[in-house]
């Protein structure tokens, strides 16, 4: 089974545990997207739910499926979040932020009684920081500066660039006006301690460490579905 196929029947096991009156937190990436299509379809067919999207490009999907939306402002708490990751090991800590979207996927993630993460087999790692550089969302601002004192615990770091109209690469801006460091460890053997010391770091928004805030890992892989949690 191709990558494709193992992100569309781990997300799609996921929407499994979606009940109607649910107000569910909708993540962001490639993978979540066959869990918004699978759904909007649910929603066409009856399904009672409220939607809380973790970025612009999930709200615009949302909305193109019909699933309702709202907004932390009248759902403080959801039942259920269904999110992707870049990177998850064996103590269902993740990686985050591949997406650009990590700063309100761990709001949603904080406020939600239970969190469903969707992969493809690709994403499971033996030591978390190996495969994917670690998302660091800072201020504009001074953000050199800010980048020296990450630089301190991760060694070496690049400010993401995107393409912009005019054809060239400009910093990536993400959905709250900020910019994103990518970091490049050799593995993140204690991930808590990590999270919490460049979250001290002036400047830093917040990175894509999630330790204990996964409650099921969906893993789709070449010969069907298997779960971590
Ligand atoms: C999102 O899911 C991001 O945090 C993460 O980068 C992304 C994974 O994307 P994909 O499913 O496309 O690999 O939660």
């Amino acid at each position: 089974m191709n990558t494709e196929n193992q992100k569309k029947i781990a997300a799609e096991k996921a929407t499994e545990s979606i009940r109607s009156g649910m107000v569910v937190g909708l993540g962001t990436g490639s993978t979540v997207y066959y869990a918004l299509l699978k759904l909007g379809a649910m929603v066409r067919e009856g399904l009672d739910i409220v939607g809380i999207p973790t970025s612009a490009g999930t709200e615009k999907i949302a909305i193109a499926e019909q699933i309702p939306l709202a907004t932390l402002a009248t759902h403080p708490t959801l039942d259920l979040t269904i999110d992707g990751a870049d990177e998850v090991d064996k103590d269902l800590n993740l990686i985050k932020g591949g997406g650009a979207a990590l700063v309100r996927e761990k709001i949603i993630a904080n406020t939600s009684k239970k969190i469903l993460i969707v992969v493809d087999e690709s994403k499971v790692s033996r030591v978390l920081g190996t495969t994917f550089p670690l998302p660091v969302e800072i201020v504009r601002f001074g953000w050199e500066a800010t980048q020296t004192e990450v630089n301190r615990i991760c060694g070496e770091s690049t400010l993401r660039l995107a393409p912009a109209q005019d054809g060239n690469q400009h910093p990536l801006i993400t959905d709250n006006g900020n910019y994103i460091l990518d970091c490049h460890f050799d593995g993140i053997p204690a991930p808590k301690e990590i999270e919490l010391r460049l979250n001290n770091i002036p400047g830093v928004v917040e990175n894509g460490i999630f330790v204990n805030r996964a409650d099921k890992i969906i893993i789709g892989t070449s010969s069907g579905i298997r779960y971590m949690g």
